[in-house]
């Protein structure tokens, strides 16, 4: 399986966490913002990140290639059968994708895209606005809803824990960290999914980068 695009995405960041945590054999494949190869034009018509090839199946969408991912191989099981639980899990990441997304869109691209990879300045009144406004609301909901168990949905690792952790690494890298002191819960629980072997390279990767810059 081909995962076309960059980890900075938190769409492919998530879809690859995702297919780690299956036991899928996955390789990335740079692209994204204009480039890569003509099959990643193919798989995702409007150039978004992630695309996604399987032989002659091509596809795009972070939400449409885990579906593909998880019925091609149901075990491990990452999206609930039991129909509140499957609900629930869609519910977080849906909340993922669309309302920590936006905020960690605005920080991290004011902060992170424009001025490095697109060569002009971003919009940084509007990433200070997410941080201090938006981002407050995301943590608290969280801080008010993560189990004793440290998974979202029935105290083991599903989509929603993986869509969950993917935009935070964003927020991180922009200078947005959850402050430990006033949300313990949400901190400790971001720092876990992180920090799992699905995660953990990527994220070491991506810090190497900033680091070396
Ligand atoms: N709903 C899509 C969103 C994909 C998306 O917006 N990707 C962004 C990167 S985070 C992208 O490729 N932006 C470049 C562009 O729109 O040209 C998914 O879940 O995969």
């Amino acid at each position: 399986m081909i995962v076309f695009g960059n980890t900075l995405s938190p769409f492919v960041r998530k879809t690859l966490a995702f297919g780690a945590e299956k036991g899928l054999d996955v390789q990335l494949v740079a692209a994204g913002l204009g480039q890569g190869p003509p099959e990643f034009k193919q798989a995702s018509p409007f150039g978004k990140m992630p695309g996604f090839q399987d032989g002659d199946f091509m596809i795009s969408d972070s939400t449409a290639i885990i579906t593909y991912m998880e019925a091609v191989k149901p075990d491990p099981n990452l999206i609930p059968a039991e129909p509140k639980a499957r609900a629930r899990a869609i519910w977080y990441e849906e909340f993922a994708d669309t309302i920590v997304g936006a905020c960690a869109g605005k920080v991290f691209f004011n902060r992170v895209v424009a001025p490095r990879f697109l060569g002009r300045d971003g919009d940084l009144p509007a990433a200070d606005e997410a941080q201090s406004v938006e981002f407050p609301k995301l943590v608290d909901y969280l801080e008010s809803v993560i189990p004793a168990s440290g998974f979202l949905v029935e105290d083991r690792i599903t989509l929603a824990d993986i869509a969950v952790a993917s935009p935070f690494a964003n927020l991180n890298h922009a200078g947005c960290p959850i402050d430990a002191a006033s949300h313990p819960k949400t901190a400790a629980y971001i720092d876990g999914i992180l920090a799992r072997p699905s995660y953990a390279g990527m994220i070491a990767r991506e810090k190497a980068m900033f680091a070396a810059a």
